[in-house]
């Protein structure tokens, strides 16, 4: 019996591509010579769009598939996919949330004490022979102690957190409402929060509400002693602003994972010694994708046989 036809948006690993070639015929939407042709072509029969949470699915992509059942999304994040085009249409959209958890936590954490303790730096200085020329390196600050606030305290966040305290930390967190049963002081005011802590880790999803919320302002409040971490979505920063103040030292450091315009890192924020940066790989150990792509497969085939899905957004 033929499979039924998904319209996969962008590469995927080779575990989720085999996988996914046992239950659905897959076609190739990035190495489509005609996109419009393609969507067209699989107009009448495609049912699923397995996409990533960079690449998500525009709302063109689902008006022009009629029989879309559901867009499976490799990512926790969806904010590239057009959730309102989805719902309008009575697409189910699906995400691959908490498997993801403990990977991202850890990536933030390198992130942290790579820049507190100059790893990138220190690795450069003993391969480019500077420290038999030149000797020790200098001396760097320490994260036990120092007081972090998570902007975002949801299932990563609270992973990030744990570690923390682990590292002595004080943890402290912004989001919308208040959760009564953390054991973290809360704070209403993002710019508040980053006024009382020397590191922001910034965990939230990327939505028009939280686009820009670390403002020039809340940098600023931040200081030159702070640091801030991202390994959320690069929409959430100004990242101008946090350029401009990283250079003036007006801003401590930063460690970022994520950025406004991926792949692209702007010139000026490669050039600067005060920071460290990572190509959006929170989540990319071989354990946590293969786990990713497993609940990708499970949400498709559980819309195939009219069960429940496991993790649905829409
Ligand atoms: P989650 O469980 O939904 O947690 C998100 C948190 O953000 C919640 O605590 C929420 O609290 C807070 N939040 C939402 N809107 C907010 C707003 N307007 N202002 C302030 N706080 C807000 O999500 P998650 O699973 O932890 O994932 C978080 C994000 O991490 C994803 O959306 C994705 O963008 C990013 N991510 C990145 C990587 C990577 O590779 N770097 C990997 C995985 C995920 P309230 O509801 O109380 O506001
Ligand atoms: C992935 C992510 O790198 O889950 C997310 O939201 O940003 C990362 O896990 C991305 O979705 C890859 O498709």
């Amino acid at each position: 019996m033929s499979k039924p036809d998904c319209l996969l948006m962008s590469p995927i690993n080779d575990h989720l591509q085999a996988r996914l070639e046992e239950i659905v015929t897959v076609h190739r939407y990035w190495e489509a010579e005609e996109a419009v042709a393609m969507l067209a072509q699989l107009a009448p029969t495609a049912r699923s769009v397995v996409t990533g949470g960079g690449t998500g699915c525009p709302a063109e992509v689902i008006q022009a598939l009629p029989n879309l059942e559901i867009i499976a999304s490799f990512g926790v994040g969806y904010d590239a996919i057009d959730v309102d085009a989805a719902r309008a249409a009575g697409v189910r959209v699906t995400n691959t949330p908490d498997v993801l958890n403990d990977c991202v936590a850890e990536v933030a954490l390198a992130l942290m004490l790579g820049l507190c303790h100059l790893v990138p730096q220190s690795d450069r200085y003993v391969r480019e022979g500077r420290w038999e020329r030149e000797g020790n390196m200098p001396l760097t600050a320490e994260l036990t102690g120092r007081r972090v606030g998570i902007l975002g305290l949801g299932r990563i966040g609270k992973a990030i957190a744990t570690r923390l305290q682990a590292m002595k930390m004080r943890v402290v967190y912004h989001g919308r409402t208040e959760q009564a049963d953390e054991p973290y002081a809360y704070y209403a005011d993002p710019e508040a929060m980053a006024r009382d802590v020397d590191w922001m880790v910034l965990a939230a999803p990327g939505t028009g509400e939280t686009e820009g919320i670390v403002s020039r302002r809340v940098m600023e409040a931040l200081g030159p002693q702070g640091c801030l971490v991202n390994v959320s979505r690069g929409s959430l920063v100004a990242e101008a602003a946090l350029i401009e103040l990283l250079e003036e030292g007006a801003l401590g450091g930063a460690a970022l994972d994520v950025f406004a315009d991926e792949p692209r890192v702007p010139e000026r924020l490669r050039g600067l010694d005060n920071v460290v940066l990572m190509p959006h790989q929170g989540s990319a150990s071989h354990k946590t994708r293969r786990a990713m792509g497993d609940l990708v497969v499970a949400n498709l085939q559980a819309q195939m046989r009219g069960d429940p899905l496991l993790t649905p957004v829409v």
